[in-house]
């Protein structure tokens, strides 16, 4: 009764009826919302539950009358036979299953994937086998080291796992943003991820190899060379997971009808073009928004805007496995695509945000071993216990072996076997004998072979000849050439970023012998950044060690030397002022102009209200890819009148700056461009930096910058020798 006499008066102060069912109102109210997510999460609309109406219940159905605790008497001691009491807490206390021991944080999407063709002359694969044919797909991009609460703009390398539910079942790939990887053999991925991980006796740093542990693994295993190189460049800062490549790492293979095969490595290229943050930004940011990539694909995707990548396979006959100079089962090394053209197979776009993020981001379990018809796997030793690996951490994620069970990762093919029982089984099987051979079945499952029922193969000619032995391949043994072919392939510029992301994290180290050992190894790969890094941590510069030194190079790895082919969704910060009502027009002529390219402009000003979306107290240019100051509010900007109490001295100038200095183009509209000259910023005909009082030809080259994306002639640059 109390319940009910509640609501009534809460209803009717806020101007609710509530004749009749108490519980129907807020239904009303949660309208808009429902609207917002029935399109969500495609294919798991049967696992929805709609909490639109109906009585709040306990788990096993019955209607909750009051969501107090039972109690003796009105203030006495809560009873244990309080059973509505004990399930929800029950059920609270185990909410969290374990994060996953790598890649914990993270954040996925729901899409198609449309091949472009019948590629049978390839593979056998069915999602490949007609053009216009689609697949739904999930995938999840996330971070390695840091733990599910740690900030998407940690250096790290990338994970761009991919599920294609296929109708001859599930398919993963489990790749990266970086198309090499740290180590050749499974065995040492322990080794690998305790060393970059936290301190076991403080637990810090977290997300981050900025530590003598890191840096001690990567000295003494210089297979970590090659991706330790990506992961300081851009590749380990993007801009957003919409913005960057997707590698499948691993050479696989593909399999034709006829049981001939090729070798393959798996590519998608990202369609809104490369980009990345450069480190300041990036640290800034994991402070003002940790959750800016997560929230960057949630408003894409909600804004119309999902990305899009083109899947692509370089494509080498099986007899050219060492025909490069290195060994294509060497997960260290890349195929430059002038030796393997990149053949594309279609387009992935990712257009659905997921309803719920435990039920679906957190609880979808990739496998490498999920492969289908047409595709198989190399003898690739990291390969090969990847395999083992994430099907065992899923049994322990999920506590029981019925995790493909889950909506998120049940396939789309229809399921017929003998698996039974065992925690949280969900499938009530009615077959009275589940073995196989057997009549009382009628035989059934049948087995499946290549005239009926398309049974997946092996391919048949995998060699699998030798004797027992502990080792790799001395094809494994080059660490180094490849690792100065990123570096010569890219320019000047990303060259000194590089620089600069290994004397940061080296001035990290405590340890004089990991300092030394890392210069080393940098030495073999190149003399001119040993030095440069040796020269930042005090150390004497180390004559050069040129055995593995070249100037071979190969095209597609910059970051910098390409624009982006579409802006739609960068956001631009258009600094304003409450005081200059001009300044706020303009500000919201700007804002209407760019949404045109769907281009997304945050109106700044002193307070709220009046087309000012955040206050200067809030804003950073990190969360920004540009900064305009509309005129009429360059008078916060010049130190004689810019003191304000409503947020921290010189915040409007710090703006401008620091989009300037993190490379953004930055503009002035008409007299703001007083604000530049305020805080130092060349006003005149220096790249990047637009002026004008004409809005058209300002938003024209406003857009030239931003397709630029960063100005890299603010950032110096030095000649790798
Ligand atoms: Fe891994 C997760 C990518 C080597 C063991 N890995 C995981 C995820 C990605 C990758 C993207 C997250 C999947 C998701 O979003 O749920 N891992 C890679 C790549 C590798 C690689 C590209 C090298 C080419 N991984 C690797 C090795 C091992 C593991 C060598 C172990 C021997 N990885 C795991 C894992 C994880 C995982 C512990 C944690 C959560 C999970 O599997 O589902 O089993």
């Amino acid at each position: 009764m109390h319940t009910v006499k509640a609501l009534l008066s809460w209803g009717s102060l806020l101007g609710l009826s509530l004749a009749g069912c108490p519980y129907a109102d807020p239904a009303a109210l949660l309208k808009e919302k429902r609207a917002d997510t029935d399109a969500a999460s495609p294919g798991l609309d049967q696992f929805k539950v709609d909490d639109s109406q109906g009585f709040l219940t306990s788990d096993v159905g019955g209607p909750i009358e009051d969501q107090n605790s039972l109690k003796a008497g009105i203030r006495g001691s809560t009873l244990l036979e309080d059973f509505i009491f004990r399930q929800k807490i029950q059920h609270f206390d185990h909410e969290r299953v374990p994060e996953r021991a790598v890649h914990a944080r993270g954040a996925g999407a729901h899409g198609t994937f449309t091949s472009y063709g019948d590629f049978s002359n390839l593979t056998a694969a069915s999602f490949l086998s007609a053009a216009g044919k689609k697949t739904p797909v999930f995938v999840r991009f996330s971070t390695v080291a840091g733990s599910r609460g740690s900030a998407d703009t940690a250096r790290d390398v990338h994970g761009f796992a991919t599920r294609f539910y296929t109708d001859e079942g599930n398919f993963d790939i489990v790749g990266n943003n970086i198309p090499v990887f740290f180590i050749q053999d499974a065995i040492r991925f322990p080794d690998l991820i305790h060393s970059v991980k936290p301190s076991p006796d403080s637990e810090i740093p977290q997300a981050a190899t900025a530590h003598d542990s890191a840096w001690d693994f990567f000295s003494q295993q210089p297979s970590t060379l090659h991706t330790l190189m990506w992961a300081m460049a851009g590749y380990g800062i993007p801009r957003s997971y919409r913005h960057m490549d997707g590698f499948g790492v691993h050479t696989f293979r593909f399999v034709k009808d006829d049981g001939s095969t090729k070798l393959i490595k798996w590519h998608f290229k990202t369609l809104q073009g490369k980009a990345s943050l450069v480190w300041e930004e990036a640290q800034v940011l994991a402070g003002k928004n940790a959750d800016f990539h997560r929230q960057d694909l949630f408003d894409a995707i909600a804004s119309g805007n999902g990305p899009s990548w083109e899947l692509a396979v370089q494509v080498v006959d099986e007899e050219k496995a060492l025909a490069f100079g290195f060994d294509l089962l060497d997960p260290t090394k890349l195929i430059p695509e002038e030796l393997a053209p990149l053949q594309k197979l279609g387009i992935l776009t990712l257009d659905t945000n997921p309803t719920n993020y435990f039920a679906e981001t957190e609880q979808v379990m990739f496998q490498p071993g999920h492969i289908v018809r047409g595709i198989d796997f190399t003898e690739d030793p990291l390969l090969q216990g990847r395999i083992f690996s994430y099907l065992d951490t899923q049994l322990n994620r999920h506590g029981g072996p019925n995790f493909e069970q889950l909506p998120i990762n049940m396939p789309k093919a229809a399921i017929h076997n003998n698996n039974r029982d065992g925690a949280g089984q969900n499938f009530i099987h009615t077959n009275k004998f589940p073995y196989s051979p057997n009549t009382l079945n009628n035989g059934f499952p049948a087995q499946a072979n290549q005239t009926t029922g398309r049974g997946f193969f092996t391919a048949p000619d995998r060699p699998a000849t030798g004797n027992l032995v502990r080792a790799l391949s001395p094809t494994f043994d080059d660490h180094w050439t490849q690792p100065r072919l990123f570096l010569n392939s890219l320019t000047p510029v990303e060259q000194q970023f590089i620089v600069n992301a290994i004397r940061f994290e080296t001035s990290h180290l405590q340890s004089e012998t990991v300092k030394q050992n890392v210069l080393a190894q940098l030495n073999r790969v190149s003399n001119d950044v040993a030095k440069r890094v040796a020269v930042a941590l005090g150390l004497p510069a180390p004559a050069p060690d040129p055995t593995f030194y070249h100037n071979n190079v190969t095209a597609g790895l910059s970051i910098f030397n390409s624009t982006l082919p579409k802006i739609a969704t960068l956001q631009v910060g258009v600094l304003a002022s409450t005081n200059s009502s001009s300044s706020l027009e303009q500000a919201a002529a700007l804002k209407e102009r760019l949404a045109k390219e769907g281009v997304v402009v945050t109106v700044v000003g002193e307070v709220q209200g009046n087309g000012v979306d955040q206050t200067y107290s809030a804003a950073d240019a990190s969360v920004f890819d540009s900064v305009v100051v509309a005129a009429g509010a360059e008078g916060l900007f010049d130190p004689k009148t810019a003191a304000s109490p409503l947020y921290p001295t010189g915040r409007p100038g710090q703006i401008l700056v620091d989009g300037f200095r993190w490379g953004k183009p930055v503009g002035a509209l008409g007299s703001a461009s007083a604000a530049l000259d305020s805080t130092g910023i060349p006003s005149s005909g220096a790249p990047g930096v637009f002026t004008g009082s004409d809005v058209e030809a300002f938003v024209t080259d406003l857009e030239g910058g931003l397709s630029q994306f960063k100005v890299s002639v603010r950032f110096g640059g030095f000649t790798v020798c």
